[in-house]
């Protein structure tokens, strides 16, 4: 049995940090403690007073994902591998059906393509659209494929947008189900007018971009979310949050007692929205994503609302375009295929912005990396936790090496790296997946197809307080269901 120990490194969870040995085997940390011996046959790793943390969890990812007319260049093996090269050891990735396609159907698919992974991975489902079809799918998604969290495009009019019927409709499914329901919060039918208005005045380029999705446009959409979810007494995730004014809309919600979950990006927590002046086009147009890169104000918002737990989680939305995929936009800035790479520097970059300069503490980054994403997507503490019994995911993390980061020494197949340039200080020196060496200084050691599947159950014990939660915001709606 392959087994593995790391030896003489400080182990940091979200509650603490001790010194400890951590045996694995069988793809399970079996114990956490002072001096563990290693069985005949181990592998010791010396970590030499380095951290040994829970792998990174990156629950916003689109590997191989066909969008606005092209697919995505990390496949779920090149995708996984950078992850892992980074001290990220699961993604979660998201299903998303066409407009009128089966959600069984489009799940398959997803299955299928995401067969090669190197490391282990589950996948939020997405509700483009509504019928019977629709309402029996997400049941079989959540009680046969360990499916518990819903996702709603509120932009991309005319392809993949959830309109507020869809979303009214799946909200109050979900609930039932005891799933989490999502929101990427934009209002599209704003962006799509907007966009024609920019593209008529001869704003053609990159630059119209943010113009077209400005912070209101965020905000308007996180708050019909908010209240949608309020008057039907559901919780709700709120992905990929870049502004200060959706950060107050999530902070009104929460302490008046609604159980929003907030996300945020690497890429908006450290990028602003000059990237979109840049002279040179491709270099532009390679930031295109939606929400926007913010002025630099939004990032104090998001770093505040992050380190005082008003968000709870972060991720990268990798999604990563060539140049070339990103030429369609030459002539107008809306057909840019949206979406940045970022899996293979979350963990660093993070590390770098978020504890060198004291705004987390090294339980903190665990909380926010790691940790949270497992137990809001009830994977805890199979994930998110070094401890006896939770799989041997995890990153012996060398706070003091340092690298700058480059497209070219990218493993991702990302065409233009955002974080481009950037030095960071903390890196994973080694990092294991299932309790085998999948990353060890410097060096990949994947396998295509090792990763599994992941099933998330549906909140099953917590669905008693959900209920209590509707009785609180929505009696109504509770009185109707009963
Ligand atoms: O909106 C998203 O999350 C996707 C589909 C990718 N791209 C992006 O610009 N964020
Ligand atoms: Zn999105
Ligand atoms: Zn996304």
């Amino acid at each position: 049995m392959n087994s593995v120990l790391i030896r003489g490194g400080i182990v940091v969870n979200a509650e603490n940090s001790v010194p400890a040995d951590v045996l694995c085997e069988g793809g399970l940390i079996r114990a956490v403690g002072p001096g563990l011996q290693a069985p005949a046959g181990t592998t010791v790793v010396d970590a030499g007073g380095a951290l040994v943390m829970p792998g990174g969890i990156d629950p916003h990812t689109h590997m191989e994902l066909p969008f606005m007319g092209t697919v995505t260049k990390d496949d779920f093996y090149t995708g996984t591998s950078a992850g892992v090269s980074g001290g990220t050891t699961m993604i979660i990735d998201f299903v998303i059906p066409d407009p009128q396609q089966p959600l069984m159907e489009a799940w398959k698919n997803w299955r299928g393509w995401a067969e090669k992974s190197a490391a282990d991975y589950s996948f939020h489902v997405a509700v483009t659209w509504w019928d019977d079809s629709v309402h029996a799918d997400m049941g079989t998604l959540v009680h046969e494929h360990g499916v518990n969290s819903f996702k709603h495009f509120m932009a991309y009019k005319g392809a993949i947008m959830a309109n507020d019927e869809v979303m009214v409709n799946s909200f109050t499914r979900a609930l039932e189900l005891g799933a989490l329901p999502t929101v990427h919060a934009e209002n599209g039918e704003l962006v799509f007018q907007m966009q024609k208005r920019l593209v008529a005045a001869g704003i053609t380029g990159p630059e119209g971009h943010p113009l077209s999705r400005p912070p209101a446009v965020e905000a308007e959409a996180a708050e019909r979310a908010i209240r949608i979810a309020e008057v039907l007494g559901t919780p709700l995730y709120i992905v990929h949050v870049s502004s200060e004014d959706s950060v107050a809309a999530i902070i009104r919600a929460r302490t008046k007692g609604q159980r929003v979950y907030g996300e945020v990006l690497a890429g908006h927590l450290t990028i602003d929205d000059s990237v979109y002046l840049n002279p040179d086009w491709n270099i532009a147009a390679a930031h295109v994503m939606s929400p926007p890169f913010r002025a630099k104000r939004h990032q104090d918002a998001l770093w505040g609302a992050l380190a005082a737990g008003h968000l709870q989680t972060t991720a990268t939305d990798h999604c990563a375009f060539c140049g070339e995929q990103k030429g369609v936009g030459k002539d107008d800035f809306s057909k840019i295929p949206n979406g940045c790479a970022g899996v293979e520097d979350r963990m660093s970059v993070l590390w770098d912005a978020g504890v060198n300069s004291g705004r987390l503490t090294p339980n903190e980054f665990v909380r926010v990396t790691s940790t949270n994403a497992a137990q809001i997507f009830n994977l805890y503490p199979r994930k998110g936790a070094i401890a006896a019994g939770s799989d041997a995911d995890l990153v012996v993390w060398d706070p003091t090496a340092t690298k700058t980061i480059t497209t070219a020494g990218s493993i991702s197949r990302v065409g233009y790296n955002v974080f481009e340039g950037r030095k960071v200080t903390g890196l994973a020196k080694v990092t294991l997946s299932q309790g085998r060496i999948v990353w060890q200084d410097g060096e990949l050691r994947t396998q295509r197809g090792a990763g599994r599947y992941v099933k998330r159950p549906a909140f099953a014990p917590m669905f008693d307080a959900l209920k209590r939660q509707a009785e609180r915001h929505a009696p109504h709606a509770v009185a109707r269901a009963a």
